[in-house]
């Protein structure tokens, strides 16, 4: 048996520019991850429905530290740096990197990575290296295809079908999972739910083989 996890209930606790800074490994993490203005603090925002927790902006790169919010005490999930932003040094460039690799390497507790990428342009540079640094340590990622209010329908879905594809083609269909997301017009966001309630609140199997009544012991 496990609990719905309420998103609605996540507070903010910490920003940290480095794994060094992070909080204690207690419980569970999950990151969300991708390229700079692909919509991650605004997929978070909408999931915990609250419009003012991770800070949004129009301006790419707004996302400058790892910001953890706490859904429990065991529970938190994490805004990663943008990837990718062309207005920044080399330097700035390689040392976000270099954070973003040793967080992903080194973080005992993170379970699942969201890999979040505008559906207009999927899988860029860097994004096969994150699913690639990822999955290359048996982490699970679950791709959102972001911002699937710009494109019509049809559009959307075979957007989504191609990624597959590509994904299947890699060999990583037993990692990875894709849908299409709209923070816009919460398109989505049930599937969302689902899948970080599995990787946050994981059903423990011993809770189920609870013995029935007449199979427990008699006690005198
Ligand atoms: N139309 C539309 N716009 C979106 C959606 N999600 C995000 N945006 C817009 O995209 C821009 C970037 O969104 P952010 O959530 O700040 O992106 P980010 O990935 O956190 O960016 P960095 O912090 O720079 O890495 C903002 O102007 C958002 O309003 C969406 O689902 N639909
Ligand atoms: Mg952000």
């Amino acid at each position: 048996m496990t609990t719905a996890i309420n998103f609605h209930k996540a507070k903010f606790i910490h920003s940290a520019p480095s794994i060094r800074e992070c909080p204690p490994e207690d419980g569970i993490e999950v990151a969300f991850a991708g390229r700079s203005n692909a919509g991650k603090s605004s997929a978070i925002n909408t999931l915990t429905n609250n419009h003012k927790l991770a800070r949004v902006s129009k301006t790419p790169g707004r996302t400058q530290l790892i910001n953890f919010f706490e859904l429990s005490s065991t529970q938190r999930l994490v805004d990663l740096p943008g990837y990718g932003y062309a207005k920044v040094s080399r330097e700035q460039k390689e040392l976000w990197q270099r954070y973003l690799s040793e967080y992903l390497r080194e973080r005992r507790c993170l379970h699942g990575l969201i890999l979040l990428m505008d559906i207009r342009h999927p899988l860029q540079e860097f994004d096969t290296t994150m699913l690639d640094w990822a999955t290359g340590s048996n982490m699970p990622v679950h791709i959102l295809l972001t911002k699937a209010d710009k494109l019509s329908r049809g559009q959307a879905g075979s957007a989504l079908l191609d990624v597959k594809k590509q994904i299947k083609n890699a060999r990583l269909n037993e990692l990875v999972s894709v849908q299409t997301f709209s923070s816009l017009k919460n398109t989505g966001l049930d599937d969302l739910k689902t899948k970080l309630q599995s990787w946050l609140a994981p059903v423990d199997e011993s809770a189920e083989t609870i013995p029935e009544e007449s199979e427990k012991p008699q006690q005198n």
